[in-house]
C-alpha cells in the first residue's frame, strides 16, 4: 500500500492507534483468504481492494469531497442508495466488523450491546476508521434498540440523519416509508445542493439494480453442485459491494462471474466432493467479520448461501424501472425496500419463507442460524424459524458468536458434530 499518512492526518485520525489496526489486518487476511487453494483468478481484484481498504478508496472519496462532493455513511440495507447516488453523493456502508473497535465502543455504550453497534461507534470515537472520518453525514434508522440509541451518541461526533423505519408491513407503513424517503431526499438535496429529479433517480435505480443483478449472478453460480467459489470469497464480495465504486464493482463482479460460469462448465470445484452444503442465516457480517465462514469451511463444510444483509437481503428484488414520476419512483423504492425481511419487523414470516425457499434453491443440507451476542431480535426469532424448519425437515443449528476468536474452538466442535449429523442423514436417505 502506498503512503497515505498525510491523507489520514488530514482526516484527523489517531495515527498511532490506526497503525496497530493496519499491522494486524494483512496477516489476518492472509491466513483466512490467501491460504485458500484453487481460488478464481478474478479474486485478485478483491484482494487488491482489501489491501487498499484504507487507502485508494479513501483517496477517491477525498478527491470527490475536494470537488465539493459529499460522502454519506449508512448502516442498514433499508437506506436507499439510489437517493444518495442521484444527488451526486457517494454512499459507503459503515458497520464495524472487528473487535479492535469494541473497547472504544464500550466507553460510551453498555458492555451488553451487540458487537456490531459497539464496533461501529468505537470506530468513530477512536478516529481509526477513515470511512467514518470522510463522511459528511451518516444515516441511522429505527431498527433495533441498540442502533436507535447509538445514533444519539454518534450525533455528538458527526451529523446523523435518522430514518424512521416502520416495523410492520401494512399499507400505512408503506406510505410512512415513502414519506421517510421524501424527507431523506430533502436532507440529501440540502447538503449536496443537488436536486433529486426523475431523470437522475431513474439512472440511479438502473445502476443499483445492475449491482444487485451482478450479485444475483454471483449467487446463482453457488447453486451449482460443483461450487466454483468458496462461501468466504462470496461473503467478501458482498462486503466490498457496500463501499466500492458501483460501476467498477459491477464490471469486476461480472468478470468474476464469467470465470465462475466457465468453472462450472469444466466441473471445477473449490470443495471436496460431498462437503455438506451450508446455508447461513441471521445477523449481518460486516467486514472484516469472516469468522463463522472460516470456521465452517475449515471444518469440512461449504457455505452456499447467506440469508443475511450481507447476502441475499442486500440484492434480492429489484426496484421497478418503469415508473416515471418522482412520486411513482418513491413508491417503487418503498415497495422494494419494505420487501426486505429484517427481524426488527413483526410479524416477520417473510423471512421464514425466504429461508425455506433459499435452502431449496441452493440445495443446502443444513442451516446455521447465526446471531451476534445481545442481538435480541434475531435471537428471539430463532424459535419461530426453528419450528418452521423442523416442520420442513430442515436441520438447523444456532450459533451465537461475536467478533473475538476466543470461542472459535468451541464453535468449531459444535459445527463438526452438526456436519457429522448431516452426513449421517444423507447416508440414511441413500439407503432408504
Ligand atoms: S435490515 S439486520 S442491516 S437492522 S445485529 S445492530 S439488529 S442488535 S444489523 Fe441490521 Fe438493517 Fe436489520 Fe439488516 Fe441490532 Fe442485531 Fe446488532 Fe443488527
Amino acid at each position: 500500500m502506498a503512503d497515505y499518512r498525510e491523507m489520514w492526518k488530514s482526516l484527523d485520525m489517531d495515527l498511532e492507534k490506526h497503525d496497530q489496526l493496519c499491522k494486524v489486518l494483512p496477516e489476518f487476511y492472509g491466513d483466512i483468504y490467501l491460504s485458500q487453494e484453487n481460488r478464481p483468478e478474478a479474486m485478485n481484484y478483491y484482494n487488491f481492494v482489501v489491501s487498499e481498504v484504507h487507502g485508494l478508496r479513501i483517496k477517491e472519496l477525498e478527491e470527490h469531497r475536494a470537488k465539493d462532493g459529499k460522502v454519506i455513511g449508512t448502516f442498514c440495507v433499508y437506506v436507499p442508495d439510489e437517493v444518495i447516488n442521484a444527488a451526486g453523493a457517494i454512499g459507503v456502508g459503515l458497520c464495524g466488523g472487528s473487535d479492535f473497535w469494541e473497547p472504544d465502543g464500550e466507553k460510551v455504550l453498555p458492555r451488553n450491546t451487540c458487537p456490531l453497534v459497539k464496533a461501529s461507534v468505537g470506530a468513530k470515537i477512536s478516529a481509526t476508521c477513515p470511512y467514518f472520518q470522510s463522511c459528511d453525514l451518516i444515516v441511522g434508522e429505527t431498527t433495533c434498540d441498540a442502533k436507535k440509541k447509538a445514533w444519539e451518541i454518534l450525533n455528538d461526533y458527526i451529523p446523523v440523519h435518522v430514518m424512521d423505519l416502520p416495523q410492520m408491513k401494512r399499507e400505512k407503513d408503506n406510505l410512512h416509508w415513502q414519506d421517510e424517503i421524501k424527507i431523506f431526499i430533502d436532507r440529501v438535496e440540502a447538503m449536496t445542493g443537488n436536486n433529486v429529479t426523475e431523470g437522475n433517480l431513474a439512472e440511479s435505480i438502473k445502476l443499483i439494480n445492475k449491482k444487485r443483478k451482478a450479485l444475483e449472478r454471483l449467487y446463482n453460480t453457488r447453486k451449482s453442485h460443483k461450487l466454483p467459489i468458496s462461501g468466504k470469497d462470496a461473503l467478501l464480495i458482498s462486503q466490498i459491494a457496500f463501499y466500492d465504486d458501483p460501476e467498477r464493482f459491477i464490471k469486476q463482479t461480472n468478470e468474476l462471474c464469467d470465470e465462475l460460469e466457465k468453472r462450472i462448465e469444466s466441473d471445477i470445484s473449490v470443495f471436496k466432493e460431498g462437503a455438506p452444503r451450508i446455508m447461513v442465516t441471521g445477523t449481518p457480517m460486516a467486514i472484516p467479520n469472516w469468522k463463522l465462514h472460516h470456521i465452517i469451511e475449515t471444518s469440512g463444510g461449504a457455505v452456499v448461501c447467506e440469508e443475511t444483509c450481507t447476502g441475499t437481503r442486500y440484492f434480492e428484488n429489484f426496484v421497478d424501472e418503469n415508473d416515471t414520476t418522482l412520486e411513482e419512483q418513491m413508491k417503487a423504492l418503498a415497495d422494494r425496500y419494505l420487501n426486505i425481511n429484517c427481524a426488527c419487523f413483526t410479524p416477520n414470516t417473510g423471512r421464514i419463507d425466504d429461508i425455506v425457499r433459499l435452502y431449496r434453491e441452493y440445495s443446502a443440507d443444513g442451516v446455521v442460524y447465526f446471531t451476534l451476542p445481545f442481538c435480541q431480535t434475531y435471537a428471539t426469532e430463532f424459535k419461530k424459524v426453528k419450528e418452521a424448519l423442523d416442520r420442513e425437515g430442515i436441520p438447523v443449528i444456532m450459533v451465537e458468536t461475536g467478533y473475538s476468536l476466543q470461542d472459535a474452538g468451541q464453535v468449531k466442535t459444535r459445527l463438526e458434530a452438526f456436519f457429522e449429523m448431516l452426513e449421517t442423514n444423507k447416508q440414511a436417505a441413500v439407503t432408504e
